[in-house]
């Protein structure tokens, strides 16, 4: 993948919030190559797997390119003023707080901050929230109780140089891949260093770790109970800087000395042993980062969550110091920037407070707004609820697929198909989301838009467009000042291009600060297009040189680190310890019900808007599953690989079993990517309860209670296919991009009439030749579809799973089938583990699979470099180095049976 010629632009990955950086370029003829930015302080030249397979997912293909007025074309003009004479019109009649945006942590720095000061300053509501909501809220509470700002204060180098490393609700090496990489890479050097990991699944995480604490769902908040009193027990606590800076220390330790060992056992579930050999590491290494992410973060507990870790730290002194800090590691690429521009309902911009009069007023006098929002605006479930019952009347979605991606989905849905005006501003023309838009509009996608984003470090870095806009797409930022001009807000919103609007947002963050504020880049706030367009990336606090008084003062030159000194943005800028009782568990205690569990996979991106383009990152895993513990599956009846039935009062899905020892009994899992355009019914957010963290509003997406059943399937079905279908008459289906077309997955209840399936499934061209076999005794029919030499489709029947190499038969579909003999081995199917059987994809740089790289174990490769010297997998980004061990562990352990 050389990018030669052409000098390829520096921009930034649009997935995760480690925000690596990525050298970008399409030549003449479109054709895109990205490779990891040697230069970029967050990766230095590394990207996983979803990083190195940006290319596959830059195309038009399904790209909403017009506005569109009730389903037809429109021009800009005409949809940009229909928006805002609904908003206006709106606010006129029924107040500002019967309209709202519901943004995204995927919008640059400079849309958000727009979107932001639009709402707040202008139409005059703080109804404006995000799915950052949904995301990090909880984070974002837990810093401002105990910090008194949202300081993220440590870095990724604190990750390289801790001592010890605990991963606290966190999938690292699937969710934040480069970061994993960074620590392995470290552990190499230095084989002292250790990782705990705590979590309910034995992820593959968890399988590099030194120590896997299988906590009970929720029961965090009582093992860093736990842990606070054992470092007071044990003698170490850091006396001195408790006493300097901080305030409440008594309270919180009596708070946790309630929990008492016996209660502390129960609600984690882990082994007293294991419990007290982490709490013993943990006391011990004076390095030591926390990491924490979405099993913290989303939960009922979550703010009580981040703040039971954070008295750790602080009660230790273990904070903004090398190799020492708690770490909140956001998920989205610019999920800290929409905190910097304060685009949540309630928050200000540039971290001031909404709550604060003298904040409000300053924030209003610096944008000589009209108005300026006095009160909280609703969060997203409470949005959609007031959305649902005509509070809100006009609402205006950007960059997120809430009919997906919110808890209760059918119901969010169901808000939308009422709610008298929907705006939808998308990259995609068929979303779950957009189907219910009166207004859709394009917005420019990663490659073409222009503008920052801020890395969980704190680290502002470009994305640079090194592609055309396409159609009449348009940048967000463009989109929203378009219709605030055309609300009469002609001059707030007159900017020549983002890096006006960044310097805006420079000079906000500078404005009457003086130290007293965290967020400040007022070094910026005189860029211009020019230094814009050359910025590098920095990491905030950036103030002004003239500024670098009173909170900054406590700091070494170049220290980018927070807090290690004290200076807490708090009135006495002491940090707080935060008392936390326990919660009554609440759960509802019906014995047959399971913890449901959700979240991600390694090689799909949320809804799979971009990722689902992407063939490589389709086969990794090709469809969605329920994990589910041998025991829990053999009491509901479920074999491998069955469709499963989950239920919960709220709604139903059908997914495929997965029967693995990795979920904890009791519980099982179920991934968030699978949507209505790829699979028939698999959205686990309609399952989930909306219930909420009292304290951040975010929902406790990973727990609810849910059935299992087995579904009863008469007919399971597999296809490849050219051309995508239109429609799938299966009760079970899965689609999934491959090389050269489409996979589906299908099953049935019944018998159909197959040929006629056949028939509308591969919608064939008059010429084409098509091949049956039935086997009426065996219960087979396999149908083939050839468009002169090339196979265009496959259809395979069977009572059971079909038993057809998956990785084989998507190869035939670019394979050449000149004649009669090859054509027929199309319709016989290469059983599984048939001898060149790739199987299962574990490397998708390489499309290296699981067969290959068992056969190289076989055959003598005993470590993850031999196999990478074999077979290159695990060679390039690294993200399935955890399942190559995986899978030399697994030989290693039948060797010795
Ligand atoms: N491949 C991939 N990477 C991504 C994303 C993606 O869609 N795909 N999305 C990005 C985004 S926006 C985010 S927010 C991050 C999320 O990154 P992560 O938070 O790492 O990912 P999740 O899979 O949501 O959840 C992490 C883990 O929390 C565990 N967990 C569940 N309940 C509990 C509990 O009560 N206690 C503890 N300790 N753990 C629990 C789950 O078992 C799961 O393994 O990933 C980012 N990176
Ligand atoms: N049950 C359960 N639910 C969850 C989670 C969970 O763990 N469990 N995780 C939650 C979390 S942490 C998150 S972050 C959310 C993510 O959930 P969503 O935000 O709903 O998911 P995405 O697929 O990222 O949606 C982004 C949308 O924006 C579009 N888009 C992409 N780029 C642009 C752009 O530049 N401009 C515009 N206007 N549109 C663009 C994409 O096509 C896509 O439709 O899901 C949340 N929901
Ligand atoms: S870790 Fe992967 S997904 Fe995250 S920013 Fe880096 S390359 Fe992109
Ligand atoms: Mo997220």
């Amino acid at each position: 993948m050389a990018i030669a010629d052409a000098s390829p632009v520096k921009t930034t990955c649009p997935y995760c919030g480690v925000g690596c950086g990525v050298l970008a370029k399409a030549d003449a003829g479109g054709v895109v190559e990205v490779r990891g930015d040697p230069d970029h302080p967050a990766n230095f030249g590394r990207l996983c797997s979803k990083g190195s397979a940006l290319a596959e997912t830059t195309g038009l293909d399904g790209r909403l390119l017009y506005p569109e007025i009730d389903g037809r074309r429109a021009p800009w003009d005409e949809a940009l003023d229909l928006v805002a004479g609904r908003f206006s019109e709106t606010v006129r009649i029924h107040g500002p707080d019967s309209v709202a945006l519901y943004v995204s942590g995927q919008l640059l720095t400079e849309d958000y901050y727009v979107a932001n000061k639009l709402m707040k300053g202008f139409i005059g509501s703080a109804n404006i929230d995000t799915n950052s909501r949904l995301c990090m809220a909880s984070s974002v509470a837990g810093h401002r109780r105990a910090f008194g700002a949202d300081t993220v204060p440590g870095t990724y180098a604190d990750l390289e140089q801790a001592d010890l490393i605990v991963l606290v609700g966190s999938n690292l090496a699937w969710c934040h891949p480069v970061l994993y990489q960074r620590i392995a890479a470290a552990r190499e050097k230095r084989p002292d260093m250790r990782v705990v990991v705590i979590d309910p699944r034995r992820t593959m995480t968890a399988d590099s770790a030194d120590l896997h604490l299988p906590v009970r769902a929720d029961g965090d908040v009582a093992l860093f109970a736990g842990l606070l009193a054992y470092l007071a027990d044990q003698g170490a606590l850091d006396a001195a800087y408790i006493e300097r800076h901080t305030t409440g220390f008594d309270a919180a330790l009596a708070a946790a000395r309630a929990f008492g060992r016996m209660e502390i056992a129960n609600r984690t579930g882990i082994r007293p042993a294991d419990l007290d050999r982490f709490y013993r590491l943990f006391a011990q290494t004076p390095k030591v980062v926390t990491v924490y992410s979405q099993g913290v973060n989303q939960s009922a507990a979550g703010t009580d969550k981040v703040n039971a870790i954070i008295n750790c730290h602080l009660a230790t002194g273990r904070i903004g110091k090398p190799g020492a800090g708690p770490f909140s590691v956001t998920g989205q690429p610019n999920a800290m920037g929409g905190r910097e521009v304060g685009g949540m309902a309630n928050m200000l911009a540039a971290h001031m407070e909404l709550g604060n009069p003298l904040h409000r007023e300053r924030v209003q006098r610096f944008w000589k707004a009209p108005a300026i929002a006095d009160k909280p605006g609703l969060k997203a479930v409470d949005l959609f609820r007031a959305v649902a019952d005509g509070r809100v009347k006009a609402l205006w979605i950007m960059a997120t697929n809430p009919v997906d991606s919110m808890p209760d989905a059918d119901q969010v849905r169901a808000a939308l198909a009422d709610c008298p005006f929907v705006v939808v501003s998308d990259v995609l023309a068929a979303t779950d989301t957009g189907h219910y838009a009166d207004v859709r509009l394009p917005a420019a996608a990663w490659g073409e838009k222009d503008g920052t984003v801020t890395n969980s470090e704190r680290r502002i870095s470009r994305q640079r467009p090194f592609l055309p806009l396409p159609g009449e797409a348009r940048p967000d930022w463009w989109i929203v000042a378009e219709v605030a001009r055309r609300m009469g807000f002609r001059s707030a919103f007159s900017y020549a291009g983002p890096a006006a609007i960044f310097a805006e947002h420079a000079a906000l963050s500078a404005y009457d600060n003086n130290g007293a504020r965290d967020f400040d880049i007022g070094a910026h706030a005189a860029i211009g297009t020019a230094e814009y367009d050359a910025l590098t990336p920095f990491q905030w606090p950036a103030p002004a040189a003239r500024e670098t008084k009173t909170a900054q003062q406590a700091k070494a030159p170049g220290d980018i680190r927070f807090f290690a000194g004290g200076g807490f943005f708090t009135p006495d800028r002491k940090a707080r310890f935060i008392a936390i009782a326990a919660q009554a568990e609440t759960w509802p205690q019906d014995a047959s019900a399971l913890i449901l569990n959700t979240g991600r996979v390694r090689d799909h991106w949320h809804t799979m808007t971009r990722t689902g383009k992407s063939p490589r990152l389709s086969q990794h895993l090709a469809e969605p599953f329920v994990e589910i513990h041998p025991h829990d599956a053999a009491r509901h009846g479920i074999g491998d690989a069955d469709i499963v039935r989950v239920a919960t009062p709220r709604g139903a899905i059908l997914v495929r079993a997965l029967v693995t020892r990795r979920q904890a009994p009791g519980s099982i899992f179920v991934p968030i990517h699978w949507t209505d355009q790829f699979a028939s019914n698999a959205r686990v957010g309609v399952l989930v309860a909306p219930a909420t963290d009292p304290h951040s509003g975010q929902p406790a997406l990973k727990h609810s209670r849910a059935t299992v059943t087995r579904f009863p399937a008469q007919w399971y079905g597999f296809a490849v296919l050219r051309h995508k279908p239109d429609g799938i008459p299966a009760d079970y289906w899965s689609l999934a991009r491959c090389e050269a077309g489409w996979r589906v997955e299908l099953a049935f209840a019944g018998d159909r009439d197959w040929a006629g399936l056949a028939r509308g499934l591969f919608a064939a061209s008059p010429e084409a030749e098509t091949l049956v076999y039935h086997d009426e005794a065996l219960g087979r029919h396999r149908f083939a579809c050839f468009e002169g030499r090339r196979l265009a489709a496959a259809l395979y029947l069977a009572r059971d799973a079909v038993a057809v190499s998956r990785s084989w038969a998507v190869e035939q579909l670019a394979a050449d089938c000149p004649d009669q003999p090859t054509r027929f081995s199309v319709i016989a199917g290469r059983p599984v583990a048939g001898a060149s059987d790739r199987g299962a994809t574990v490397c998708s740089c390489f499309g290296v699979g699981v067969n290959q790289i068992a056969a190289a174990v076989g055959a003598g490769c005993t470590t993850v470099a031999a196999v990478g010297e074999r077979l290159q997998a695990g060679t390039n980004c690294g993200s399935c180095r955890a399942e190559i061990r995986g899978i030399i562990d697994a030989h290693r352990l039948q060797a010795a049976e």
